[in-house]
């Protein structure tokens, strides 16, 4: 007969042994009420005599992913977690752990308060807390040394990564792996645990190793590496406690894991979190998503081969078509290439890598081979009358049925629909270059779109391990339409006395990989220059336009690919190009500026301003759902810092009223790029924020 202790925690006895069950769906996060129960439960258990072991296991498809991440932020209720840590520990029964599926932050700390850890060979462990802005705060980085060692502790704690069932036992954080149901794995243990075959100790009571190479190791690393994340110096600093008393150990990582809590970096992390799983939520998902077995793929570029090297991986036949041999053999390569990455990366055996190449690829230059595919891709070059023409005859190929996707980047999704006799089952599934590497795939939902048709491209994104954000038509849709009004403030700011590198090493500074200029180096300037000359004819005339770009590209100095663009690329590190700085100079003259001082903080301002204020106009349009979608397009696909949550995040962060000021203070320079837009003069009158929207307000 099993007891509720809480909502989410019951136990039973049989045999002599106490089972504590923790039942919070979907991942037994560990909630207030989770905690409460289990300590509840261990103290029913040690007053029961008849009770000679105890193990603990989850009811769910976890045994604990750690701290509830909702309660962040918010007053913590007792007991805490190192408190229902603190009670397995010194329980005076034996205690084992059964960990399975996600035991993962808080979840791995209970674990290694247990006297012993049996794991079900699916296990995913590890200390994600960095990822999240905070460090493990319940006792992880002081268990943690005495159980696997220091080293070990900052591999997992610095970096976040999940390990598994194997290398976790090698580590020695468990003590065996037993496949079985996670109730009867812990009903055996607990057995062994009795008669002596499972050992069983606390982790306090271990010694620690001390480790002042690996401790300085680590700190240069992270100070050369991550110099502008908070949390993963906390943990080497809390870790280096490890070697005194325990006690003092523990107060320290509560001091510095409340420092990560009330850090902004921390709202931004878990803002992160939440964005990739919130905009999952879409207006179609009560739809059936539709069956694709197979996927073709037109076009064997950069990106029609990203694309189909992204489907392969994710374990779906592909079937490639491009206009000659040659070109298929380059996407062959390129695809080849790709998947070798995969294997360098260990996401693929070798061996797979070959059945790949050679069994699931099908690389022609017959498009009625697409006839049977569920679902064709399109990915040639953005030209409205090659789209047509395509999705017509492809239209009189597939068969019924079948999805017709095209991954223009910012074309007329209504228009490219008009080819074809299906408009239902015409949908924007537009990628991010490298496509088998960036997780963004905008949906793009056109007028006629079927419910299930945006189903079903969510649920491609999801099997492909992307994060899908839905799309409204315009061009450019959310992405690229906000990328090309803020891009040309780094423009203007050249123009106006920045150089390229402080513009890029600005904003770098700001978190970003890449500031915007070694961005275009590295995607080719040619491509940028091409969608210019075609916009040139309907650009407002009364736009300010800067032409260095032009000027670059008609020397051919496209960037990497031709060794020199806005930087010089050789053997080291790429240096300024001085050749652009002549070119600079000589646009400078022929508009007649005197080029002046801009401060780091004065462009990022501008670059984010502009950011912020073209993202407010596509939610005011509709094109994104919801302000939370814009933060996901650009932390997934733009790589925008993740500390800092998202564009809109930062936006609240300087509120309103104060974006509107700035915006009005660049609108003396140029007041036809710098309008003010209505959403934020309305929410400086309501007081109403970006999270509020976010939260339906
Ligand atoms: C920590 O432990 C701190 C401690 O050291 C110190 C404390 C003092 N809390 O991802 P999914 C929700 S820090 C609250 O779609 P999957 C999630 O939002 C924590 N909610 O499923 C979603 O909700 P919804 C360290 C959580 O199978 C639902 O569960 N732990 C939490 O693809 C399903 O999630 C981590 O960083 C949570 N901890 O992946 C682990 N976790 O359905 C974070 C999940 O309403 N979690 N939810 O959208 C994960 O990595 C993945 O969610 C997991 C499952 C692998 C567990």
């Amino acid at each position: 007969m099993s007891t509720q202790t809480s909502d989410t925690v019951s136990y039973e006895t049989e045999d002599g042994i106490g089972l504590i069950v923790l039942n919070n769906a979907p991942v037994n996060a560990a909630s207030h009420d989770l905690r409460r129960g289990i300590c509840a439960a261990v103290a029913s258990l040690e007053a029961d005599e008849t009770v000679r072991a105890i193990a603990i296991y989850g009811a769910t498809r976890a045994f604990i992913a750690g701290a509830d991440i909702s309660e962040f932020g918010k007053p913590i209720k007792s007991p805490i977690l190192p408190e229902v840590c603190l009670a397995l520990e010194n329980c005076t029964r034996p205690v084992v752990a059964v960990m399975h599926g996600a035991t993962l932050g808080g979840g791995l700390e209970v674990a290694i308060s247990a006297h012993a850890r049996v794991a079900l060979p699916g296990l995913l462990t590890g200390f994600p807390e960095v990822t999240l802005g905070v460090l493990p705060g319940s006792g992880g980085t002081q268990r943690g040394p005495r159980l696997i060692g220091i080293a070990a502790t900052l591999d997992l704690a610095t970096t976040g990564r999940r390990i598994g069932a194997d290398e976790a036992l090698k580590m020695g954080l468990i003590d065996r792996i037993a496949d079985g149901e996670p109730r009867d794995v812990a009903l055996a243990s607990a057995r062994e645990a009795i008669d002596g075959t499972l050992a069983t100790r606390r982790t306090v009571d271990l010694p620690v190793t001390p480790d002042p190479a690996a401790l300085g190791r680590y700190a240069d690393k992270l100070a050369e590496t991550q110099p502008h994340l908070f949390s993963p110096h906390k943990c080497v600093e809390a870790i280096a406690a490890s070697t005194g008393p325990f006690d003092q150990g523990m107060e320290l990582e509560r001091k510095l894991f409340f420092d990560c809590i009330d850090s902004p970096q921390r709202a931004g992390l878990i803002h992160a979190f939440f964005a990739e799983r919130a905009v999952s939520k879409f207006p179609e998902q009560g739809a059936q998503a539709r069956d694709i077995g197979s996927v073709g793929v037109i076009g064997g570029g950069t990106m029609g081969s990203g694309i189909a090297s992204a489907v392969l991986l994710a374990g779906l036949p592909v079937t490639l078509t491009e206009r000659d041999d040659d070109a298929l053999e380059r996407a062959r390569a390129t695809i080849g290439g790709n998947l070798a990455g995969a294997v360098k990366r260990g996401k693929l055996s070798e061996d797979k890598r070959a059945v790949i190449l050679s069994q699931m690829l099908t690389t022609t230059t017959d498009q009625s081979a697409l006839s049977d595919a569920d679902l064709v891709i399109e990915a040639v070059f953005e030209d409205m009358a090659v789209k047509h023409e395509i999705f017509t005859r492809l239209d009189g190929i597939c068969k019924p049925g079948a999805i017709l996707a095209s991954n223009t980047s910012y074309l007329d999704i209504n228009e490219i629909a008009a080819a074809a006799q299906r408009p239902a089952e015409i949908v924007g599934l537009h990628f991010f270059s490298p496509a088998h590497v960036m997780r963004l795939i905008e949906v793009v939902v056109a007028d006629r779109t079927a419910p299930d048709v945006v189903a079903t491209g969510f649920a491609l994104a999801k099997r492909l391990g992307k994060v899908a954000v839905r799309a409204g038509v315009c061009d450019g849709f959310i992405g690229n339409r906000i990328l090309s009004h803020y891009r040309k403030v780094a423009d203007y700011l050249v123009m106006d006395g920045a150089s390229p590198r402080q513009v890029d090493r600005a904003m770098i500074d700001f978190g970003f990989a890449m500031g915007p200029f070694a961005v275009s180096d590295l995607a080719g300037m040619d491509i940028a220059w091409a969608a210019r000359k075609r916009k040139a004819a309907t650009r407002d005339p009364d736009e300010r336009y800067v032409a260095v770009a032009d000027r670059i590209c008609e020397n051919g100095w496209f960037g990497r690919k031709a060794g020199q663009g806005y930087y010089i690329y050789g053997d080291g590190a790429p240096v300024p190009n001085p050749k652009v700085d002549a070119i600079i100079a000589e646009e400078r003259a022929r508009a007649g500026i005197r080029p002046r001082d801009f401060t780091d903080t004065e462009i990022v301002d501008r670059y984010m301003t502009a950011m912020v204020s073209e993202a407010a106009r596509v939610l005011a349009d509709g094109i994104a759902l919801r302000p939370v979608d814009i933060d996901a397009v650009f932390l997934f696909g733009y790589g925008f810092p993740r500390h800092r949550g998202g564009p809109m995040m930062y936006a609240d962060t300087i509120g309103a009223q104060a974006l509107i000021d700035r915006i009005e203070c660049f609108a003396a320079e140029d007041a036809q790029y710098w309008q003010v837009p209505p959403l934020l003069r309305q929410m400086a009158e309501t007081g109403r924020s970006f999270a509020d929207m976010n939260k339906g307000g």
